[in-house]
Order: structure tokens, then C-alpha cells, then sequence
């Protein structure tokens, strides 16, 4: 009877346990320095904006030289902004890569080009409700031919008539 009682609370225990590692514990950090690490590799991340303003961040490093897709949807009624940021290569800042058009929509997929593995972020916001965010490697592509120094640019040459206004 004891071991029967143990493993109906072992089965209960064990199944609390799986339903809080799907959920969004601790909340995802609400600015880029603390973002949440996921990885690109196809897997879904489920993420929950909760009442009273909340912002989530997400990051993965890409692999240099890759187109990387980055899915966003929104689960519940209305939709959820999504905001795509790449860092610099000192991950010291970022910038924002996606424009309003990308926003206004309940689900979206963005392909960016990788050239280094600088973490690329996503910032969720607007609107209560769960939402969705996968990342992974679309296809490889070569590095161009360009310097990356400023100091040996690839010259080009400027052909037409310029208007000076
Ligand atoms: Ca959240
Ligand atoms: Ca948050």
C-alpha cells in the first residue's frame, strides 16, 4: 500500500514537473542584455507575454555564412509585435533589422543573412497571450568578395548624371 501510494505521488510529482519546464520559467529578460538563449535549430519556443506590459527577449548565435529563417506567431486572439535585432560583432550593441511592415501581422517568417556568428534577438511585446518563435539554418551561402576593413574598400564606379537638389 506504501509503495502504491509512492508511486501514484512519484506520477503526479513527475507530471507538475513537465508542465512547468514547457512554460516560460523564470519570465524571459525584458531587454536585450538578459535575453533568453534558444537554440536555431527548428525546435519551437513557447513564450507568454503577461499582463501589465511585458517584454520578452530571445537570442541564438547563427553559424557564420548562413541564411537563418526565424518564425514568429502569435497564439492567441489579436497579434503580438515581433522586433528582429542583430548584434555587432562585440555584442556591445544591436540594431534592428526587420522594418513596421514585418510587425503587423499574427505570424511571419524572416530569413536574415548570417555572414558572422553574431547572436541575432528577437523582441516580443504588445498584447497578453502566448505566442511562438523558431529559428533555424535555412541553407548556406558564400562570403562575398568585399573587405570587411574600411580601410581597403571595394571601389566602385559611379556612372550617369547626378542631380544635385
Ligand atoms: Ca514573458
Ligand atoms: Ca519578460
Amino acid at each position: 500500500m506504501t509503495v502504491l501510494r509512492f508511486n501514484i505521488f512519484l506520477i503526479a510529482s513527475l507530471g507538475v514537473c513537465c508542465c512547468i519546464s514547457m512554460a516560460e520559467t523564470p519570465d524571459f529578460g525584458n531587454n536585450w542584455q538578459n535575453a533568453h538563449t534558444f537554440s536555431a535549430d527548428g525546435s519551437v519556443v513557447e513564450g507568454s507575454l503577461n499582463t501589465g506590459g511585458d517584454v520578452d527577449w530571445l537570442k541564438f548565435i547563427p553559424s557564420p555564412q548562413y541564411i537563418y529563417a526565424v518564425s514568429c506567431s502569435s497564439i492567441d486572439a489579436g497579434y503580438t509585435d515581433f522586433q528582429i535585432f542583430s548584434a555587432n560583432k562585440y555584442n556591445s550593441m544591436i540594431y534592428e533589422i526587420t522594418s513596421e511592415e514585418s510587425l503587423s501581422s499574427t505570424s511571419f517568417t524572416f530569413y536574415i543573412y548570417c555572414e558572422t556568428p553574431a547572436a541575432i534577438y528577437v523582441k516580443v511585446y504588445d498584447n497578453d497571450g502566448d505566442y511562438e518563435i523558431s529559428a533555424w539554418a535555412d541553407r548556406a551561402f558564400p562570403l562575398d568578395s568585399y573587405s570587411d576593413a574600411c580601410s581597403s574598400p571595394h571601389n566602385i564606379t559611379l556612372s550617369g548624371q547626378t542631380t544635385v537638389i
